[in-house]
């Protein structure tokens, strides 16, 4: 019969707050159908983690057949196939999962003081249609796989090989999977946060959480609503896109957009949060503009909704209506640019503690500002004209969604890897694998920028055989190889964490959020008693915030409240 521990603090303390459930006794209920976020966050990671290494070998299929201009890997039908599978794969399967399924379940409840979710059983159904989906998605490939691109615009996708239908089911499936996770989130943050921690006393991956949940559970309907009229043309033949028949394609298009610009920074603002807890644990100094911050995120979530049409300024839009998404667009800036500098304020003057965290972030820091510089050249309309259907465009969103998202989710791996299992990692072997990802990365995209403003298009199996275009190709597929082995090292420094990694302790890095005041890893109930908040979490140099809190032996003396870790002030 399952119980509860003992000791674990229950009613009458506060009915939401307790949200305890027995310890599962059974295999399948402890790991399989687990109703425990922590659990839930592991398993998204896993699955995401598997998702990440398919859609990479797809990209590395693609990368050896632009090795030469006229590559012959694979035929110009599979090729359209494979690069619209890789995106449709990397968006809706890996990023989006991994930082708000995964990070989201496993830290969010822990750094709000809560013992799970508000909504236990739906986080399971939520999690288990991810691999569902996944599985649907990637038995494409069996019947014929969409060769649309990831964006699948009809009229193109109408005529689209069988296996667009299990491409719309599966992304379907997984947009109401992150729908229900978004809403999840949001009820978890607003009721059930530890008595004291008000929202400019929250964690700030909670703020981003807070702010992309809305994103999930409203952009999320448009897409599919387009996606159920996608598959019911394509099956039952009733025209909502067929320009023959008075439907639009257009219309496809305002649907799809409406939901992926916000979905670029559901991609994105989890990945924000990690950076803003990173850099001031292995600085020791307080966050820059905490409260700036906080709200950037929130500001920069209401904007994304009214940009959408910047992808469609070569789609025959009348030019008055072009102005106000170009300048809204480069509004967007001015909150992003408040995060880069308030994160750039808090690394300077810094005891910086170069841990391979503190490297992922600082790299992050690089690459995503050079992708959002890019964005910029995109927003204008007239450079947009030239650039669109490029690989300047391929270079952009891999260096916001490699070089942002994929880059704050290993820092956020490495940072929380040792709460999530116990273990420390082999810190040489993590540093060697940012240099091999942060070079093999930039190699990767940054002639895809020039490439494609010499005229390069996308979504071309081969190429202008001209000496420029060979070499830089070349140049960008070889430094593919080296990411993909650091890709390869990581997975080997994380198997050698579990099977010989020392213990972790609960607070390696000396933090100041809840997290790290528990064991690693937590236990089920996370917090015997819940504490009491009375500050944010980020003042490195004053007293940890919290009353009533039972730390686990060694969390507290860990973190720089003594003299032994001077605190650099501004
Ligand atoms: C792992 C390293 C990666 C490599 C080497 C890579 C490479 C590429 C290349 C060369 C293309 C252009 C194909 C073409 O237009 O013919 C492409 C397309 C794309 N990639 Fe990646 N990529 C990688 C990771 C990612 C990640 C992390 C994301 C994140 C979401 C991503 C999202 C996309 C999308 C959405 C497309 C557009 C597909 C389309 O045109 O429909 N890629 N990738
Ligand atoms: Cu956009």
């Amino acid at each position: 019969m399952a119980t509860i521990a003992p000791g674990v603090q229950t009613g009458p303390y506060h009915a939401v707050l307790d949200h305890i459930h027995p310890e599962p006794t059974s295999f399948i209920r402890k790991y399989i159908f687990s109703i425990d976020a922590k659990v839930i966050g592991i398993q998204y990671m896993i699955t995401g983690a598997i998702f990440f290494m398919i859609a990479g070998m797809l990209a590395e299929i693609i990368r050896t057949q632009l090795l030469s201009p006229d590559g012959a890997i694979v035929s110009p039908a599979t090729y359209n196939s494979i690069y619209s599978m890789h995106g449709s794969a990397m968006v809706w399967f890996v990023v989006i999962p991994l930082l708000t399924g995964a990070f989201g379940n496993f830290v969010m409840p822990l750094q709000i003081g809560a013992r799970d979710v508000a909504f236990p059983w739906l986080n399971l159904v939520a999690f288990w249609m991810f691999p569902i989906a996944g599985v649907i998605l990637f038995s494409s490939f069996l019947i014929g796989a969409p060769d649309a691109g990831w964006t699948e615009y009809p009229p193109i996708s109408l005529q689209g090989p069988p296996g667009t239908n299990l491409w719309c089911i599966a992304v379907f499936l997984i947009g109401v999977s992150s729908t229900m996770t978004g809403i999840n989130f949001l009820v978890t943050i607003y009721k059930m946060r530890a008595p004291g921690m008000t929202f400019t006393r929250m964690p700030l991956f909670v703020w981003a959480q807070f702010a992309t949940a809305p994103l999930s559970f409203i952009a999320t309907t448009a897409l599919g609503a387009a996606l159920a009229a996608l598959f019911i043309e394509r099956v039952f033949n009733v025209p909502f896109y067929d320009p023959h028949r008075g439907g639009s394609p257009v219309l496809w298009q305002h649907m799809f957009w409406f939901y992926s610009h916000p979905a670029v920074y559901i991609m994105i603002i989890p990945g924000f949060g990690m950076i803003s807890e990173i850099l001031p644990t292995f600085t020791r100094k307080p966050i820059f503009g905490y409260k700036m911050i906080a709200f950037s995120s929130v500001a920069i979530a209401l904007l994304s909704f009214s940009v959408w049409a910047h992808h469609m300024f070569t789609s025959g839009m009348v030019p008055w209506l072009q102005l106000p998404f170009m300048i809204i667009t480069m509004v967007i800036a001015i909150p992003t640019g408040i995060k880069i500098f308030s994160w750039m304020a808090t690394l300077w003057g810094g005891a910086i503690n170069w841990k391979t965290p503190a490297l992922y972030a600082t790299g992050f820091l690089i690459t995503f500002t050079y992708g959002g510089l890019t964005g910029f050249f995109l927003a204008a309309v007239p450079a947009d004209y030239h650039e669109h259907g490029t690989y300047f465009v391929v270079a952009h969103f891999h260096y916001v969604l490699y070089g942002g998202s994929i880059m704050s989710l290993f820092a956020g791996l490495y940072y929380w890897w040792p709460k999530i299992t116990g273990r420390m990692y082999n810190e040489t072997l993590g540093q060697i694998q940012f240099w091999l990802t942060f070079i093999g990365f930039n190699g990767t995209f940054t002639p895809l920028h020039w490439l494609g403003l010499l005229g390069m298009p996308r979504r071309v199996p081969n190429y202008d055989p001209s000496w420029t275009f060979i070499f830089w190709n070349r140049f960008a597929s070889i430094s593919s190889y080296v990411m993909t082995l650091g890709a390869l090292l990581l997975v080997y420094i994380l198997i050698d964490s579990l099977r010989n990694g020392k213990k972790a302790g609960p607070n390696p890095w000396g933090a100041r959020t809840l997290e790290w005041m528990i064991s690693s890893p937590p236990p089920y109930y996370n917090y015997k008693k819940i504490p009491a908040v009375l500050a944010a979490p980020y003042d490195f140099g004053n007293p940890l915030p919290y009353i009533g809190l039972e730390a686990a032996p060694g969390a507290v003396e860990a973190t720089p409240t003594s003299a032994s870790h001077p605190v650099p002030t501004y």
